[in-house]
């Protein structure tokens, strides 16, 4: 399938908001690879993949979820938030069969990041934050941080979602934990490379 295909395929499916803020993510992502070295390939193929789950109709999502094969915890399985990069990833490697382990977990992954994140899942998780469709308050401050401290802006960025979590009274997976933790060890290490 060409990157044309999937797009065909995601107008089926997904809203005309969404299809735009995926394109917009396919044009950030590629900004922050060159910035920071990434393949722009992988980079173009992860964005364009990362939400092609994100269907309006839940009834077909639920039943495609069911069919997947997927074996999710329980409250991945629940959300369609948690469940849909997981869903993705899959798409491409069995549908456009792209074995790419590095491409797969940046769209598994997209929505919580993980432990031990790649550069280019990065990319990824920072490019679904920061596109210009984003306004948020912060989001001004974050993009422009993302340019120059990848590791300190994906830190904030997700100090962000567990603030909006934690005052939404919603569950926190426990992947959300691990991945803020390990940044913020990042972080720490590095300014203790400096200063000490
Ligand atoms: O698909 P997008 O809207 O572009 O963005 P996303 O996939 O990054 O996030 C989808 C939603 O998932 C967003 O509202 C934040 C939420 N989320 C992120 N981490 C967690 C989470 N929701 C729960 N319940 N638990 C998490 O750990
Ligand atoms: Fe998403
Ligand atoms: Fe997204």
């Amino acid at each position: 399938m060409t990157k044309e295909e999937v797009i065909g395929r995601m107008k089926k499916n997904l809203s005309l908001s969404r299809i735009d803020h995926i394109m917009r993510v396919v044009d950030t992502a590629q900004q922050l690879a060159e910035r920071y070295g990434v393949d722009p390939e992988r980079a173009e193929w992860a964005a364009l993949l990362h939400d092609f789950y994100k269907w309006q109709d839940k009834d077909a999502y639920a039943a495609a979820l069911e069919t997947s094969g997927l074996s999710l915890d329980k409250e991945t399985a629940a959300s369609q938030e948690l469940s849909h990069g997981w869903m993705a990833a899959e798409f491409m490697q069995s549908t456009l069969g792209i074995e790419d382990e590095e491409i797969y977990y940046a769209i598994a992954t997209h929505t919580t990041g993980r432990s031990g994140m790649s550069l280019l899942e990065k990319v990824i998780y920072l490019a679904d934050r920061v596109e210009p469709g984003r306004t948020h308050p912060g989001c001004e401050q974050l993009r422009s941080l993302a340019f120059r401290d990848l590791d300190r802006a994906v830190y904030i960025a997700m100090n962000q979602t567990l603030e909006y979590l934690l005052k939404n009274h919603a569950y926190i997976h426990p992947r959300t934990i691990e991945a803020r933790n390990d940044l913020w060890r990042n972080i720490t290490e590095r300014k203790e490379r400096i200063e000490g």
